[in-house]
């Protein structure tokens, strides 16, 4: 690793090098240094250019020395920002690939920065749970303004060249070798006066209402990232900038950044960070591995069924300008369809335009509508996203194995359906895998990539592959009912409907689990997913009772709990939001606005009336720990069973498909935080005092990992045999 340095016509450039993303560790910040300062003291040396090796300027700081003791550190980021701009001599910043987080500070040391056209830009710190450190909370918002670089610092965004350019950050896009036209501009500024491009000594670009713009985007982060520091932190820092001069602005950045790190927030995201790195490098038993197999390029696709699913797989497909044939079983169903699919595209257009981009419409795969499996010939993929059932899966299926042609991979968006049993009516089981996205399907980051007994590696690869095309998250999981997502998310809700047949609202138990840090608790989750379609899953599975009238309800199945709730609203056809009414009752159908339905509260008094339950007062932590522990539970059974490959790839599930708080790591991270004895012993309470409910009863691998020791979660893996794994 080194930050050589050779000269050009007077100009030095010094070049960052530590692949793969020239990561700012300690030793590259020591060796910049040194270089700079040769480069200063060099009398033969009139201006400098810094760029990066491998296509890329960098990635920012080495997130792997985070934690590590700072005396260790040699010159720090910002005394490294503070030199460049101090230069007598003009510097260049040449921009290629990425410039990130404390590599974009350096950047804006700099006195002038030229970016390649497919470079991009960025503050990513608050997706660690830190703020940009080193001066970028100081420096960007003297360079463009308050307002856009609130939304760059909050949002953690990438910037591409050309919006950067708009904006002020770069002053020039290339699309030629950037750094040479790094150094003819750098020669061209030799000897120019610097003041004005030394962003420390400009004032902030303020508008008179920047305090309001502050306080409106605290409200605003509060209240999606409920319980996350680093947003605020980062506004905090901003009113700083607004309010202070420089040299105080940066000691209140110091101060934040000191705040954060003391909290476990920084490390739960950065733990997420490397989950999602580890997740990506799959790997089978076998041996096959991401590194081993290849995917086959997909350049057309067809989607079955345009229900909430599948028009949102088709509109994802068409962002990846994948071409889309989109499928229907009748006119009726098309039309509605294809309604729904055009005003998801028109927004995605709107979206584009609003971002800049010209002849946004050309940018989206077409998608073609059609009642005609005949049309599926040539397809390269199909996604079938038809109503949970399984007969009306397998004559799908028996269709698209006749009408495919042999190359083409068959996948089910099916919840939780057995794969193989799928696949056994078609010719291909070793084309057959599970795409299981998540709703809505255009805008969620989660792929759940189902490998069934008989697919082939190549298909995994492929759907994993898929994935990353579509700017999503594959995760590779095993087979079995409800796959690795659903079994916990349904072990979740199950204590959600119990603890209100026990005598809580559901608002109550809404608002403990946002309260949390759940993006939607979980009554309006499955308004939002679509009872009817929980209602399919469960009857598929087996797990739905029979319902007759109020009196004849059992909550009871042989010795199991069960509660018949979901099937009374569905047997009254209230569907959730897209029926106006489920659990909650919306203003129309498709609305968004839940309100309390006082018909459901008399109807769960007089149930408990009949039922004899006891109603009694349920704490919200009592809440929390029951909904989250048998989640939790029920993540060790299916490490136990081998469906993921470890705690990490459901952490990645739950962070990017169920709205788990990424401040707080995923699931399982939570579970190693809090402690496992502790998340055993109150398993082992709630199982005592509801016995019929197996949900609660504490997972054999969690108790062999509560005696070995509780180990820390990068060691859980190696306490099973891999003899249990699905995948
Ligand atoms: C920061 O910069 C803080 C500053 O404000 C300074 C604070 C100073 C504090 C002073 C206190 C007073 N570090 O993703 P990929 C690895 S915070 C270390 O698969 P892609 C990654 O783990 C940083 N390693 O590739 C993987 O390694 P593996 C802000 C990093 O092409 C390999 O590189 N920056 C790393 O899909 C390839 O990564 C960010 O948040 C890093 N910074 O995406 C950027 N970045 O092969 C984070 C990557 O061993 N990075 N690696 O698994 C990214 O977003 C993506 O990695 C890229 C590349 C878009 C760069
Ligand atoms: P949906 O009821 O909203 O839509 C199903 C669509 O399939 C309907 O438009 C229907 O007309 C169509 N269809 C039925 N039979 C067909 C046939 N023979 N040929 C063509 N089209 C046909 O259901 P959904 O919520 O979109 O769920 C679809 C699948 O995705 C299910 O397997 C479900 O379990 C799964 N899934 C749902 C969610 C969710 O949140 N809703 C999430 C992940 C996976």
């Amino acid at each position: 690793m080194a930050a050589f340095r050779h000269i050009s016509d007077a100009v030095a450039v010094i070049t960052l090098s530590n692949p793969p993303v020239n990561a700012l560790s300690s030793a590259l910040l020591q060796a910049v240094h040194k270089a700079l300062g040769e480069a200063n003291e060099d009398s033969a040396v009139k201006a400098i250019v810094l760029c990066g090796d491998h296509g890329k300027f960098s990635a920012g700081a080495d997130i792997r020395e985070f934690g590590q003791p700072s005396k260790k550190r040699g010159p720090g980021l910002l005394l490294l920002c503070d030199l460049l701009e101090g230069s007598k001599k003009p510097v260049v910043a040449a921009i290629e690939g990425v410039a990130l987080g404390g590599g974009l500070e350096l950047a804006l040391g700099c006195h002038y920065r030229i970016a390649h056209v497919q470079a991009r830009v960025g503050f990513p710190e608050v997706n660690l749970g830190i703020l940009p450190a080193a001066s970028g909370t100081q420096r960007l918002p003297r360079l463009i303004g308050i307002s856009p670089a609130l939304s760059m610092i909050t949002t953690g965004k990438f910037v591409p060249a050309t919006e950067a350019l708009k904006l002020g950050i770069v002053d020039e896009v290339v699309n030629e070798n950037t750094v040479d036209k790094a150094i003819q501009l750098a020669k061209k500024v030799i000897d120019q006066p610097l003041g004005s491009r030394q962003l420390s000594t400009l004032p902030v670009q303020c508008p008179p209402n920047a305090e309001a713009l502050l306080d409106e985007a605290l409200v605003k982060v509060k209240k999606q990232f409920r319980g996350a520091l680093s947003p605020q932190a980062c506004i905090e820092a901003l009113r700083a900038a607004v309010r202070l001069p420089y040299s105080e602005g940066i000691k209140k950045e110091k101060e934040l950044f000191d705040f954060l790190y003391n909290t476990d927030q920084p490390r739960a995201q950065q733990y997420a960070f490397f989950a999602e790195r580890k997740v990506a490098k799959w790997t089978l038993p076998s041996g096959v591995s991401w590194k081993t197999a290849s995917p086959q390029p997909i350049r057309t696709a067809a989607v079955i069924g345009l229900g909430t699913m599948g028009r949102g797989i088709v509109t994802s497909l068409a962002k990846a300008q994948i071409p889309v044939i989109a499928l229907e079983q009748d006119e009726k169903q098309l039309d509605i369809g294809r309604k729904a699919v055009m005003s998801l595209l028109h927004r995605e257009i709107l979206k584009m335009e609003q971002l800049g981009q010209s002849a946004a419409a050309s940018q989206l795969g077409s998608v073609q509508f059609s009642l005609d499996y005949g049309e599926l010939r040539d397809v390269d993929i199909v996604i079938e996203a038809v109503f949970e059932n399984m007969a009306l899966k397998k004559e799908i299926f028996r269709r698209l194995s006749a009408v495919c042609k042999p190359e083409a991979f068959l996948c089910t968006n099916t919840s939780g359906l057995n794969i193989d049993e799928i696949a056994s009516v078609t010719d291909k089981p070793q084309m057959v895998i599970g795409t299981h996205f998540f709703l809505p399907a255009h805008t969620m980051k989660l792929l759940e990539v189902v490998h069934g007994r008989h697919t082939s590696s190549t298909s995994i690869y492929t759907a994993m592959h898929l994935a990353k095309t579509l700017g999503k998250i594959g995760v590779l999981v095993g087979n079995c009912p409800l796959f690795a997502g659903n079994r916990l998310i349904w072990q979740y809700m199950q204590q959600a409907i119990f603890l209100i047949e026990e005598g809580n609202k559901l608002e109550e138990i809404d608002q403990a689990l946002e309260d949390f840090g759940i993006g939607m608790g979980p009554f309006r989750m499955m308004d939002l997913v679509g009872l009817d379609v929980l209602w399919k899953i469960e009857t598929e599975l087996g797990l739905m009772g029979p319902t007759l009238s109020i009196e004849t309800l059992a909550c009871q199945r042989g010795s199991k709990r069960y509660s018949p709730l979901l099937d009374i609203l569905c047997k009254k056809k209230w569907f959730g939001r897209k029926s106006g009414q489920g659990w909650y009752k919306y203003e129309k159908s498709e609305g968004r606005n839940a309100m309390s339905d006082p018909w459901l509260h008399n109807f769960l008094s007089e149930y408990r009336g009949i039922h004899k339950l006891k109603t009694r007062f349920v704490s919200q932590d009592e809440v929390i720990d029951r909904c989250l522990y048998a989640l939790i539970n029920e993540g060790f059974k299916v490490l136990e069973d081998g469906i993921a490959s470890g705690p990490e790839d459901i952490d990645v599930i739950y962070n990017n498909g169920y709205g788990w708080p990424k401040h707080k790591g995923g699931p399982m991270y939570y579970a190693s935080l809090v402690g496992l004895p502790v998340v055993l012993s109150k398993l082992e309470k709630y199982y005592e005092t509801n016995p019929d409910i197996p949900g609660l009863k504490p997972s054999g691998f969690l108790k062999k990992l509560v005696a070995k020791g509780n180990p820390p979660l990068q060691e859980w893996q190696s306490y099973l045999g891999s003899q249990s794994s699905k995948l």
